[in-house]
């Protein structure tokens, strides 16, 4: 997998899809375990792949993309001229979080140009299914760790701005109702 823009043939068959915006029933939904890794979640786990690179961003989950089955992509290389590390997790769970915790100013691809601190373990352990059906384990920290876990939130039904305020989340969720009644006027 490359980063937006690079030349790749197999790139040619993916396919961008387009992303929810809050507030929609299926970003509040529980997604269903993958039960087979066939060939629908690999091209899903690729569009989603590409989907995210072009966003920009550093994860998406399936039910971003209308999918509420249990699998999310990440790359959360900060670093430009670092080689990237696209990664999919397919039914991924938190087996360990650490009592340390850190805060982060999240974003999320479903609630554009929104920004607020989230505190959350900094560090979790992940056990997943890979394309290859075999089991992982891997622990994360810093961005990793945000990253992933707001995935995982979003296979949940849960958003960022559910750890925020009532008052906070209404004045987000209003202004993303008037973006998406001016999207849809063109
Ligand atoms: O799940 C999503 O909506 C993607 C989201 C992931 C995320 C961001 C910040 C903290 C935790 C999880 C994004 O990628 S928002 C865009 C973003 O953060 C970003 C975009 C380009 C470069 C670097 C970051
Ligand atoms: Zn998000």
């Amino acid at each position: 997998m490359l980063r937006k823009g690079a030349a790749c043939l197999t790139c040619i068959a993916m396919t961008l899809r387009p992303i929810l915006i809050h507030p929609d029933p299926r970003l509040k939904t529980v997604a269903k375990p993958v039960d087979s890794i066939d060939k629908d979640i690999a091209r899903l786990a690729d569009d989603m792949l590409e989907t995210m690179y072009d966003a920009p961003g550093i994860g998406l989950a399936a039910p971003q993309v209308g999918i509420l089955s249990r699998v999310l992509v990440m790359d959360a290389v900060k670093d430009e001229k670092a080689a990237p590390r696209p990664m999919v997790l397919i039914n991924p769970e938190i087996i360990w979080s650490s009592e340390d915790r850190s805060v982060y100013d999240e974003g999320c691809l479903s609630i554009p140009e929104q920004y607020a601190e989230v505190e959350r373990p900094a560090q979790v352990k992940v056990r997943w299914t890979g394309l290859d059906g075999k089991a992982v384990e891997e622990q994360f920290d810093g961005l990793w760790a945000t990253c992933v876990q707001h995935e995982i939130d979003h296979l949940n039904g849960k958003l960022f701005i559910d750890y925020l305020s009532p008052l906070k989340r209404q004045l987000i969720t209003r202004k993303m109702q008037k973006l998406k009644r001016e999207m849809a006027r063109g």
